[in-house]
């Protein structure tokens, strides 16, 4: 549970702040999945709009809160938690009601989660790749090195490896013009892989981890909208799965977190039409029939 330490938060002010306040961004995925899991829970919130696309997340002040320079993250009666995946548990355990991890599954939904996380990397390069184009999609080098310079550095009191490989998945960006044909093809495996059992699992079962929705159906609910946003072919190579995204994508508690502002949805139409025309689509770069 990433908790974060009082030393290692700058922004002190936090430290005194009373009730439940999420820091966000409407579209980002992680956080995508935290509103949606207080919307089930019924918990009221305060919320801190934090906008990737103006910087807000690389300002001192942010940074000073997540030192990771990352959205989500969650300030509960002076206690500063990070990491999406530890926020929900973390929840879970103050909100117990209505259960979102089966009792005596705790272990198992952890590790569950962690794969999910492990992934974020390569939802971001599929995201960076095939649903937001070039020109919005890069980070001038000043930016990246506010990850390297500002806040504290530390989580949990030790210096945060994590900054310098954020820092590092932009640079590469920049080396490589965007997301290279290698890397994006190397994200759709590792997704494809995941995605299969999980069909598999649907055979016999209406949610990944039984017959009752839990944190897990949240989790790669987002994971399979923001696939499908990138033009994976989800109907057509996992069926079962297709209808699970369905029946969830058609709930108000769910759709109404992940929307993206109109604009942004003509933008990526026009980025796969383009994408098509020339092949560079995700279809044609994962070689699929
Ligand atoms: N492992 C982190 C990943 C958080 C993350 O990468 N958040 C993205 C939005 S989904 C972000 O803040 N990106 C800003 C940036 O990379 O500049 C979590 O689960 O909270």
């Amino acid at each position: 549970m990433v908790m974060l330490h009082e030393s290692d938060v700058l922004t002190k002010e936090v430290l005194g702040w009373r009730g439940l306040h999420l820091f966000h961004f409407k579209g980002s995925s992680c956080s995508q999945k935290v509103r949606i899991f207080l919307n089930l829970k019924g918990i009221d919130w305060t919320s801190h709009h934090i906008s990737l696309a103006k910087g807000e997340h690389v300002t001192p002040w942010y940074m000073g809160i997540n030192p990771r320079g990352l959205v989500p993250a969650l300030v509960h009666d002076g206690k500063v938690v990070i990491e999406s995946n530890d926020i929900l548990e973390y929840l879970e355990t103050s909100f117990p009601e209505p259960a979102l991890i089966p009792a005596d599954r705790n272990e198992e939904m952890h590790l569950l989660l962690r794969e999910e996380d492990d992934l974020h990397l390569d939802i971001r390069a599929l995201t960076m790749r095939f649903v937001v184009p070039a020109f919005l999609a890069k980070k001038p080098e000043s930016q990246i090195r506010k990850y390297e310079e500002l806040g504290s550095g530390n989580v949990q009191g030790v210096a945060d490896p994590n900054r310098l490989r954020e820092a590092e998945f932009w640079r590469e960006m920049i080396r490589n013009s965007g997301v290279s044909d290698k890397r994006a093809r190397l994200a759709f495996e590792r997704f494809r892989r995941v995605l299969e059992q999980f069909e598999g699992r649907l055979e016999g079962q209406a949610f990944l981890l039984g017959d009752q929705l839990t944190l897990l159906d949240i989790a790669w609910y987002i994971y399979v909208r923001r696939l499908s946003e990138a033009s994976y072919p989800l109907h057509r190579l996992h069926p079962r799965l297709g209808k699970w995204f369905d029946s969830l994508d058609g709930r108000e508690d769910f759709r109404g977190e992940v929307s993206w502002p109109r604009g942004m949805g003509v933008i990526t139409a026009l980025l796969h039409q383009i994408q098509r025309l020339r092949g560079t689509d995700l279809v044609h770069v994962a070689c699929l029939p």
